[in-house]
């Protein structure tokens, strides 16, 4: 098949390379039969490992990214914070996240003496990163709203998040889980209500709690309403206290202090409970409750193998109500919130890592006569992932700059219908997102990347979750359609303003281009939803990406022409406007369903289940 190519194009590559000989004075050759090496089962040559940088430092999209939205004196005012962190985040927080990984939790039932114990035993590095994490104010950031970061306290803390994920060791679980459980008890008017938000958001390490979010039973955990089977029965001496009945079927980090989750209420008056979303409501426990509490068993997970993700059972265990009976969908979906924009910071940090360090590798890796930076093909290929990564970022940066106006009493109403609308995008997008970025990455090292011990699989394995938990990519998508349906279509009004906002400001010249681009996404996606609601909930994972990828477009091009961009940032919005297909061809030309949705799922049916017979089935996978 090669010999079709002109030659000219295979042997400089292929042939030109200098064969290089460990020189015979540094070794003890066999001269006898004159072959010029002496470790004749091994090779003397060593491949350099990727090093890991300073996170913040050698990130500049992220600096330049923080300097364009921060005031002046905030971000000079942080960035001495954020370098000092992205150094510990290369060097002593990245050893306590490798020992997680490689001592992973266990658990212990009873002592040598029978004594029950019931349970988890994790290693010293978490127990050390919990105190770091309080530190280093991880979660206090956000809540203290320190008045000299000017209302940008969460977009601060966020970054500063997103800088410690990849060494973290997965304790940016629990933490994603403590910040959600401390804003929710804020927003439900429990702040100065017990020890509970002041310990969430201390950064006193003998004070920090951390906390879990136990949603998912054994029916499932993306429809909750459908899954939830724990029952509360109202304690009759203590007013708002109750006692939960019930199976956890995956709680993360089970070593937290206190935790949210949902019950149903149990009618003191006929026993009974009432269905569906309408019967659940929200409950903060104590993690410490040893004879009403049971850990089960821990899970085998893909990743993650850091987080002790257990099984519980819940047997009398006290709770107090934190919602309004019957409230507590909506009152856990403020936890939610929070935890899918971490699961964000986590994505789009995943994919800074890898190329970080793919990145570094090229610079230490020869292949074919020369390092494989020189190698244009690789290079392009890295070029992608960075792409992606910045697409990725500039959504999440938004996120957390709503995020930041909103609780500090600044968002506009446009930019809290916007927030509502870019949460799920932003979480299904990047899971996506790093899944496909972090694989290449592994890619990049070639069989390396695949070897346990050089630290890269994992990031491919954790990343893995990325996309499963806090709501999978088709339930994220539906509550794009939810936020939409609920807002009457607010949320898209709001969209279509952000985006006409980066049309009518300044934009570089030479982009000029890349705004027609961006008008024409952005009418597709509108003019779909106009005409097709009927349709929406088919196609509403290409919907989704469609208003995440045209969105991440306004961003790039917004971050381009602001006065401090350089080359890479015109060529990132250009690239990703010009060279993408940003809204699936399906959307664009309105005919996804034509002539009819139900003749549509009977194909998708006659595909999927081509084959699929009963009598075939012979064992369960085990
Ligand atoms: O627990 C898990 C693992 C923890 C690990 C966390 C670490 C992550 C960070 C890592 C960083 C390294 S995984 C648990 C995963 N489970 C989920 O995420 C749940 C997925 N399912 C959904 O999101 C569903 O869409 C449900 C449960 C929200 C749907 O339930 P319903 O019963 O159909 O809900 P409704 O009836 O649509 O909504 C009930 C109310 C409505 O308000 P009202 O009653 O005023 O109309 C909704 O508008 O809740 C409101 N609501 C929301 N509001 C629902 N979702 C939201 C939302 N996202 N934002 C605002």
């Amino acid at each position: 098949m090669f010999s079709v190519l002109p030659k000219k194009i295979v042997s400089p590559v292929l042939y030109s390379f200098p064969i290089k000989y460990v020189s015979s004075t540094s070794i003890n050759c066999n001269t006898a039969i004159g072959i010029p090496f002496a470790k004749a089962k091994e090779g003397s040559f060593v491949q350099d490992a990727p090093h890991l940088e300073n996170s913040f430092e050698g990130d500049a999209f992220l600096k330049r990214n923080l300097e364009r939205i921060l005031p002046n004196n905030v971000y000079s005012d942080v960035k001495k914070e954020l370098s000092a962190f992205g150094a510990r985040v290369a060097t002593d927080i990245y050893k306590l996240g490798r020992e997680c990984e490689l001592s992973p939790p266990y658990m212990k039932l009873q002592d040598a003496w029978a004594n029950p114990h019931n349970r988890v035993v994790t290693c010293e590095s978490w127990k050390e990163l919990k105190r770091v994490s309080a530190r280093e104010g991880m979660v206090a950031l956000a809540y203290e709203r320190n008045p000299k970061h000017q209302g940008f306290s969460r977009f601060i803390q966020m970054s500063k998040n997103y800088l410690f994920y990849p060494s973290s060791g997965l304790y940016s679980c629990p933490l994603a889980m403590t910040d959600g459980a401390a804003k929710t008890l804020e927003v439900s008017g429990f702040k100065d209500h017990g020890g509970a938000y002041k310990n969430l958001t201390s950064r006193d390490p003998e004070r920090f709690w951390t906390s879990g979010q136990w949603m998912t039973e054994k029916r499932g955990g993306s429809d909750v309403a459908g899954g939830t089977e724990t029952l509360a029965v109202q304690d009759p001496n203590f007013r708002n206290m109750y006692k939960l009945y019930g199976y956890k079927f995956f709680s993360s980090a089970t070593d937290a202090d206190v935790a949210l989750t949902l019950a149903r209420v149990v009618d003191p008056a006929t026993g009974k409970t009432t269905a569906g979303t309408r019967g659940l409501s929200l409950f903060l426990v104590h993690v410490d409750q040893p004879s009403n509490l049971h850990l089960i068993r821990l899970k085998e997970k893909l990743g993650t193998k850091q987080l002790p993700t257990g099984e519980l059972l819940l047997d009398g265990m006290n709770a107090e109500l934190l919602s309004e009976p019957g409230r507590g969908v909506a009152s856990i979906s403020h936890m939610l919130n929070i935890t899918r924009l971490h699961n964000a910071s986590a994505s789009v940090s995943a994919m800074r890592r890898i190329i970080s360090l793919a990145r570094d590798y090229s610079n230490r890796r020869i292949a074919f006569g020369k390092t494989i930076r020189n190698h244009p093909l690789h290079v392009r290929t890295l070029a992608d992932m960075e792409l992606e990564c910045r697409a990725g970022f500039v959504l999440f940066a938004e996120a957390a700059r709503l995020l930041s106006l909103e609780e500090s009493g600044a968002a506009s109403n446009d930019q809290q219908q916007l927030l509502r609308l870019l949460l799920p995008l932003l979480k299904l997008y990047t899971g996506k997102q790093c899944i496909k970025v972090v694989s290449e990455g592994v890619e990049s090292f070639g069989g390396q990347g695949y070897m346990e011990d050089t630290g890269i699989p994992v990031i491919l394995r954790d990343a893995q979750v990325t996309p499963i938990w806090e709501g999978t990519t088709n339930i994220l998508s539906l509550d794009v359609l939810r936020a939409v349906a609920k807002t009457e279509g607010q949320v898209l009004v709001a969209y279509y303003q952000r985006i006409q906002g980066v049309l009518d400001s300044s934009v570089n010249p030479s982009l000029s281009e890349c705004c027609s681009l961006l008008e024409q996404y952005r009418s597709q996606l509108i003019s779909f939803a106009q005409n097709n609601s009927d349709q929406l909930e088919y196609v509403a994972r290409d919907f989704s990406f469609g208003l995440a990828r045209t969105l991440a477009g306004a961003l790039l091009l917004e971050h381009a022409s602001w006065s401090g961009a350089v080359e890479s940032d015109v060529a990132a919005a250009e690239r990703w406007l010009r060279q993408r297909d940003l809204v699936a061809q399906s959307l664009a030309v309105e005919k996804i369903c034509n002539p009819s949705v139900t003749s549509i799922q009977k194909l998708d049916e006659a595909l999927v289940f081509d084959g699929y017979d009963a009598k075939n089935l012979l064992s369960p996978l085990f």
